[in-house]
């Protein structure tokens, strides 16, 4: 008998790790992750994990014959500044690995006769703020306004958050065959900061990159101006929101795309929040123009009422806590084990 799973793609970045962690605490979850590396050695016991690419359609065939997909979490992708580097291949595994992933959902719900769970991040990067002076005016955005990004990868999550709901909706709409059904699910996050591992390759990299270089002594050169603003939340606050949303009962969600979010600080504030904890730190602030002016498109903050009405979203960290509970004192026990 094929074994029933939950599949995570991109499980060894940071969301991966965060999320394999929770979800193995319940002995009951079987996990099956992807990922283009190997996985970090910690979480390597808590999973079966496949090395290969979103894109392979063999591999996909070979992981149902064996398989049985009832969840998919979709993390897989390549982030906001790197995919200004190589747009062409953040298409690649931004789109058609998504595309991909949803053909096999859709597959997989057909087989089966059943709904298959999709749950997708988005980000903040599907927004795009004109100007700053419409960045200050509105402030707190909602789902549905500014959705016109100005990168590559905002382009490719605004598009994934339509094809998850294409699929979810009218996907072979004409067809006579089985129905397709994916309960298709989507958080757009802001910055994230983990006290455990480091993003690579994003814009909202400033933050946690900042703390990080404060807990282990080192100057920190910030790439964008200090009074550029974003909102942020922390890793475990992300994983939540991923698995709360995936337990909401269907018939209470109003939408298919949620915002989240728990704080929003401009990098100057995190520089004073970092001085108070580690005095001797040295944060200097010489803008890089390029990826300013893509943290200046996004809003300075999200309006994340829909996900609290409708499935009792709420952060465990405020900003308060985010520093105080969770991030300072795990990152200086990090460093201070190296
Ligand atoms: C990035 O900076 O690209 C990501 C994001 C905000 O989605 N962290």
């Amino acid at each position: 008998m094929r074994k029933h799973v939950i599949l995570i793609t991109g499980a060894s970045g940071e969301v991966g790790h965060a999320l394999i962690r929770r979800l193995a605490e319940d002995g009951n979850n079987r996990l099956l992750t992807m990922d283009l590396h190997a996985l970090p050695e910690d979480i390597r016991p808590l999973t079966t994990h496949v090395q290969g690419d979103v894109l392979d359609s063999g591999l996909f065939g070979r992981l149902v014959s064996e398989y049985e997909i009832d969840t998919i979490f979709h993390l897989a992708a390549l982030l906001s500044t790197r995919s200004e580097f190589t747009p062409e291949m953040a298409h690649q595994v931004n789109v058609e690995g998504t595309l991909s992933l949803l053909k096999l959902a859709a597959e997989q719900s057909q087989w089966r006769s059943r709904p298959i769970q999709f749950l997708f991040p988005s980000s903040i990067a599907i927004y795009g703020m004109p100007d700053l002076e419409s960045k200050n005016l509105y402030n707190r955005v909602r789902e549905w306004e500014w959705n016109q990004p100005r990168t590559m990868y905002g382009c490719n999550k605004v598009y994934g958050e339509m094809l998850g709901t294409y699929f979810s909706k009218h996907y072979r709409q004409l067809a006579t065959e089985q129905p397709v059904n994916i309960d298709f699910r989507c958080v757009r996050f802001p910055g994230l900061i983990s006290a455990y591992t480091l993003p690579s390759g994003g814009t909202s990299d400033f933050g946690p990159e900042m703390i990080h270089a404060a807990a282990q002594g080192q100057p920190y050169a910030c790439f964008v101006r200090e009074d550029a603003r974003i909102p942020f939340m922390t890793m475990p606050d992300a994983v939540d929101a991923l698995l709360a949303l995936s337990a909401a009962p269907r018939e209470k969600l109003t939408r298919l795309i949620y915002n989240v979010t728990s704080f929003s600080l401009s990098a100057g504030e995190i520089r004073n929040r970092v001085l108070t904890d580690f005095p001797n730190a040295h944060v200097t602030f010489e803008p890089d123009l390029k990826r300013q002016a893509i943290i200046d498109s996004w809003p300075a903050d999200l309006d994340d009422s829909v996900a609290r009405r409708d499935w009792g979203w709420h952060p465990r960290y405020g900003v308060d806590a985010a520093f105080d509970d969770y991030l300072i004192p795990n990152i200086r026990e990090r460093y201070r084990k190296t």
